[in-house]
């Protein structure tokens, strides 16, 4: 696989000179000043471009490509927010970045509860807690019959929870939920927002009564109308899963398994429309066997998100290492059937430091590194095996 890294852009505190050092090859990117639904110009992808090639390093990877709310939720302004999509594909394709990656969650992207969660060894880690996620939803956001969506256990723990429950811990968990996780990814909400509580019921509002079908639907619908710009100018869609890969907040969420992936792959059968095989995010549900699923996508898979979770009795789920023996054989699996594909490593631990940086939650660069280096390891073994 190509050794990939996920850089914020020139005000990213991470440089691309320290990554040739690193042994990365390409970088994964956006541009992540211009706003969500805008024309992506030529002349500032070319810019973006010529940036990295300057440091001797290709951009292999777009993630992402933000698909507007309204794209998802099939708002009137759909059709011209898909036009200026439409454009932006074609700029890319133009200065010959051909890899974009992009994901149908509602609402939400990706969601965790803890961002430092301490390890036993000193460093620390993202962990999601389904009691504490739980008591977001009822008690912060106050969804009508939210409790509906929770086992016992976890309305019990949930309750215990509530009862110690200060100011504190719910402007963190806010925090953490939808604002940290959410506005360096072009999420829907940024550090910037006064009222992100009210903002996310508004944006929750919107998919009121919305099935998985009808996001099915709309996902095809968005897929169709692009998928004759990939053609032409060779591009590469890969849809990122869901993480956690399940139904929240009431959200409808259709890249969550086998029969999802099945699903969406069959619905626009075109070889552009691929899948970021994010290890990680399919791994946190228990339903997922991951390295079959590996095996069974590896050649509609586009772009690889090298690391695995952890789900514990409780639903609870935490990062696990990137030397796990699940892991292991996903990369085998790449490395052996797709070698140049793009692999890069996230949500590595906090370590030696990196706490103190003001990373993007995810993104440290000593737990980046060092799990590069395993995985790097991993792949250098598999290539022995080979021989
Ligand atoms: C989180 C990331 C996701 C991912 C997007 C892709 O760490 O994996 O935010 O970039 O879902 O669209």
């Amino acid at each position: 696989m190509e050794k990939t890294w996920r850089w914020f852009g020139p005000g990213d505190k991470i440089t691309l000179d320290m990554l040739r050092q690193i042994g990365v090859e390409g970088i994964v990117t956006s541009l992540h000043h211009i706003p969500n639904g805008e024309v992506w110009s030529l002349a500032e992808v070319e810019k973006m471009k010529a940036f990295i090639e300057n440091h001797d390093l290709r951009w292999s990877v777009v993630e992402s490509l933000p698909v507007s709310e309204s794209i998802k939720y099939g708002g009137a302004d759909r059709d011209a927010l898909i036009e200026n999509y439409k454009t932006s594909l074609e700029n890319l394709g133009r200065a010959g970045v051909k890899t974009v990656c992009y994901n149908f969650m509602p609402v939400l992207d990706w969601a965790r509860t803890e961002l430092e969660y301490p390890n036993a060894d000193g460093t620390s880690n993202l962990y999601f807690n389904k009691a504490e996620f739980a008591y977001f939803d009822c008690h912060i956001l106050g969804r009508k019959n939210a409790e509906k969506d929770y086992d016992d256990a976890t309305l019990e723990r949930m309750q215990k929870l509530a009862d110690s429950m200060d100011e504190a811990g719910r402007r963190r968990l806010v925090d953490n939920i939808i604002v940290k996780t959410q506005g360096f990814v072009n999420g829907n909400i940024s550090e910037n927002d006064l009222k992100p509580v009210e903002k996310f019921r508004e944006l929750l509002a919107l998919y009121e009564g919305m099935t998985r079908d009808d996001l099915r639907a709309n996902m095809k619908y968005f897929l169709e109308a692009i998928m004759p710009v990939c053609g032409r100018w060779g591009i590469n869609m890969c849809v990122h899963p869901d993480d956690p890969p399940r139904q929240i907040l009431g959200l409808p969420r259709i890249v969550t398994c086998d029969e999802d992936i099945e699903w969406f792959l069959n619905a626009v059968p075109d070889e552009h429309n691929g899948l970021t095989f994010c290890a990680g995010s399919l791994s946190a549900g228990a339903h997922n066997d991951v390295p079959a699923l590996a095996r069974k996508y590896a050649r509609r898979t586009h772009f690889v998100h090298a690391r695995i979770c952890e789900v514990l009795p409780d639903g609870d789920f935490r990062e696990s290492s990137h030397l796990d023996p699940r892991l292991i054989d996903v990369v085998r699996t790449f490395e052996r059937e797709r070698p140049g594909v793009p692999m890069r490593v996230d949500h590595a631990p906090l370590m030696l430091g990196d706490d103190k940086m003001g990373y993007n939650a995810g993104y440290s660069f000593h737990g980046r590194m060092l799990a590069l280096g395993m995985v790097s390891g991993i792949m250098a073994a598999v290539n022995t095996e080979k021989l």
